[in-house]
This record gives C-alpha cells, structure tokens and sequence, in this order.
C-alpha cells in the first residue's frame, strides 16, 4: 500500500523530482521528463549520509520537552518514538488527472505538492488547487509538503513572491494541516536533504 502521493499541476516538475530523488545521478540540466497520463511510483531509499541537516547538525542530546521542529510542527512529535523510515514508496498521480485525484486519497499518510516556481501563470491556479485539496475532509491528519520546484531558473519566483501568489499566508489561517515548504531543484540538487529528512518521518 502506498502511503505518500505526490500531486502538482501539469509540468510541475513531479517526475523530475522522484527520479532524481530515487536515483540521484538520473536527472541533470539535460535531462527531460515526458508527461504523466496516469501514475508513476517511485522507491526511494534514503541516502545513509546525506550531506544536509543531518550530517552538518551535532546530534542533538535526548531531545528537550519543549522543543518543536517549527518545520515540522505538531505531528512529528507524535511519531518521535518511531525510528526513521529507511525508504518509501511514492504514487506520483500526473497533473492531467488532476480532476479524479480525489480518488486516490483514501489511507494517505503524506502528501507532496509541487509548484512550478518559474511558471508565471500557473502559481495562482496552483495556490487554488492546492487549497481544494487541503479542504479535502480525508486529507485533514496527513501531513503536508510544499514543493516549490526548478528553483535552479534564473527566471524563477523566489520563495516569498511564490508564496504570496499563492496566498498561502491566508490559505494557513483556513487549513488545518501544518505545511512544510522546501525549495528544490533536480538539477542542482537544491532542498534534497530537507525533502529526504521530511520523507523519513514514520
Ligand atoms: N531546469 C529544470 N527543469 C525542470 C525541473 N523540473 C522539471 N523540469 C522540466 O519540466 C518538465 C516537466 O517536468 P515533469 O517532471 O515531467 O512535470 P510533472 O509535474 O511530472 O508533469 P505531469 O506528469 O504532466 O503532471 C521536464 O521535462 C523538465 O524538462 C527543474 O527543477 N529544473
Ligand atoms: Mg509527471
């Protein structure tokens, strides 16, 4: 069964960022990814040093009472008894199935949303689809992550603008879900660590 499933508008970089996630070599500035018409699954096992947060971090002493991963928020603490995942498996449902995604929302556990930062006309509609989603009453105890993706675009919208073309200041004040953004590139590798880490969590 697969418990995590990556969504996103068409072209939103979903099958670039789960091959390059599964197999890190795969994707580079030459690399191109044919549309999804259905799904994809992806295996991802984790990276056992990973060059980010975890490695860069000194393990921290058993973990104080009161602090909370502001990135993470309430549902980590929950799971902290839990070791962390060694792999995952991913259902990528293309952005042409955007209208029967509902369908694959029973017994989701995370869920990954992609956003195209360099596509201009698309964050809008994308911050709508999102909220639509994030509305959805099986959806209210999964945890949620933003992708905001081909950050290696000089022409991309830096994170803030992104955001706020996405109204996601007013769309938290309406959502129940904590939602974690991380900016990525499968091309630079940009946000890898932090997807990785975020992926782990049981
Ligand atoms: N430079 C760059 N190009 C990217 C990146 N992500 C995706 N692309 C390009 O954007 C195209 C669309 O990306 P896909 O990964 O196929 O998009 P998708 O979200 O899977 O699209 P659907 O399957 O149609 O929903 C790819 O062919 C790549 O050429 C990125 O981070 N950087
Ligand atoms: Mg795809």
């Amino acid at each position: 069964m697969i418990s995590c499933i990556c969504l996103g508008p068409k072209r939103s970089g979903k099958t670039h960022l789960l091959k390059a996630l599964q197999d890190n070599d795969l994707i580079d500035e030459t690399s191109y990814s044919t549309p999804t018409i259905g799904t994809n699954i992806y295996n991802i096992v984790f990276p056992t040093n990973t060059h980010g947060e975890d490695a860069m971090k000194p393990k921290p002493p058993p973990p104080p009472p009161n602090e909370a991963n502001t990135a993470e928020g309430v549902g980590q603490k929950k799971s902290k008894q839990l070791p962390p995942l060694k792999s995952i498996r991913i259902l990528e449902i293309g952005g042409a199935m955007a209208p029967i995604w509902r369908q694959y929302f029973d017994d989701v556990k995370k869920l990954m949303y992609v956003v195209d930062t360099s596509n201009l006309c698309q964050i809008s509609a994308a911050g709508v689809l999102f909220y639509s989603i994030l509305a959805e009453p099986r959806l209210q105890k999964v945890r949620i992550l933003l992708v905001l993706s081909k950050m290696d675009y000089a022409y991309r919208q830096m994170r803030n603008e992104a955001l706020l073309m996405m109204q996601m200041s007013k769309l938290q004040k309406e959502i129940r879900q904590k939602v974690t953004i991380i900016e990525v590139s499968p091309v630079t590798k940009v946000g890898f660590d932090l997807i990785y880490n975020w992926l782990k969590i049981p």
